[in-house]
């Protein structure tokens, strides 16, 4: 890393309240216990913790009106929000620590603005088995987790999509998701409707990973802040089995170190969420340890390039 590295902030939010089961509320400390802080101070990077955010308990209820706990996802994203944004004024590279992924609403409303502030391109890079595009229309569960891109795009209720000012925080033309390989059936209609750019599984195993990230990262240049959100579902649950949702045929330990390399190559990595972690469903905090090797590969880490 070079000395002009930005400082990197851990931004703990412990909540599942977007998610069908309970215990990626644990996930922050699942990556602080698996190496999270000291693995990037290896990497030469300044590193600070600034513990978790604390909002509403996980009440636990049905779905109303096809959202769980609307007023507790909102208040967990503004909170999320207000934090990221806060960072990245600092000139921090903030890491935000989940938590189910509906946090992604807010860490990445907060990116938005700062981009639009600063004068930046933004490139999101969803990575993910899922493509998080329901609606409450279409929805089979009532989760905000399966819900942020939507949200993002303007596609949700008015205390999501506005959250940091007139909707929507972001456009389709922004993102590029990566290794989908589970999309409901009215979600199917509403990404096509939007035009998501979609790397699916399929067209990963008929082009590859190395094409795939490539084609992903067209037209990102120096003016661009790339946010990464990583959904640990991405990863085959064969490998990942620490998460509430998996979804068989993900990308291998190869292919998603691939991945991680070739978006540190850019170096324009800016912000990043780690999220759908969820210690109850691992096995000795094994995935929690992969997530940590996988982002150490984020911020550069390599065998043979660089020290
Ligand atoms: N698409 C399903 C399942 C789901 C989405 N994201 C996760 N699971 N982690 C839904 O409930 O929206
Ligand atoms: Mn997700
Ligand atoms: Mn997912």
């Amino acid at each position: 890393m070079t000395l002009d590295s930005p400082k990197i902030a851990l931004i703990g939010v412990p909540t599942d309240i977007g998610a069908g089961h309970r215990g990626a509320s644990m996930g922050p400390e699942a990556l602080r216990v698996a190496g999270i802080a000291d693995a990037l101070r290896a990497r030469g990077l300044d590193v600070r913790d600034y513990g978790n955010l604390q909002g509403p308990v996980n009440p636990w209820q049905p779905p109303t009106g096809g959202y769980r706990h609307l007023p507790e996802v909102v208040e967990w994203n503004r909170l999320t929000m207000d934090a990221v944004y806060a960072s990245l004024g600092r000139g921090e590279l903030p890491v935000v620590l989940g938590g189910d992924h509906c946090l992604g609403i807010g860490s990445i409303t907060a990116v938005a603005r700062h981009c639009r502030e600063t004068g930046k391109k933004l490139r999101i890079l969803w990575l993910d088995a899922h493509a998080d595009f329901n609606t409450s229309e279409v929805t089979p569960s009532g989760n905000v987790h399966g819900m942020p891109v939507a949200c993002l795009c303007g596609l949700g209720p008015e205390a999501l999509t506005t959250l940091g000012g007139p909707a929507p925080a972001i456009l389709p033309e922004q993102v590029r998701q990566i290794g989908i390989r589970s999309v409901d059936l009215g979600e199917k209609r509403l990404v096509h409707q939007y035009g998501l750019d979609i790397y699916d599984m399929r067209y990963i195993d008929e082009v590859g990973m190395k094409r795939s990230i490539e084609e992903a990262l067209e037209g990102v240049d120096a003016d661009t802040h790339v946010h990464v959100s990583f959904d640990v579902d991405f990863l085959d649950p064969a490998i990942a089995p620490g998460v509430g949702t998996t979804v068989p045929g993900g990308p291998n330990y190869r292919e998603a170190q691939l991945v991680m390399e070739m978006i540190a190559d850019t170096g324009l990595l800016a912000s990043l969420d780690i999220v759908e972690l969820n210690p109850a469903f691992d096995e000795h905090n094994r995935t929690g340890a992969l997530a940590v090797d996988l982002v150490e590969s984020l911020f550069g880490k390599s065998t043979l390039m660089r020290a």
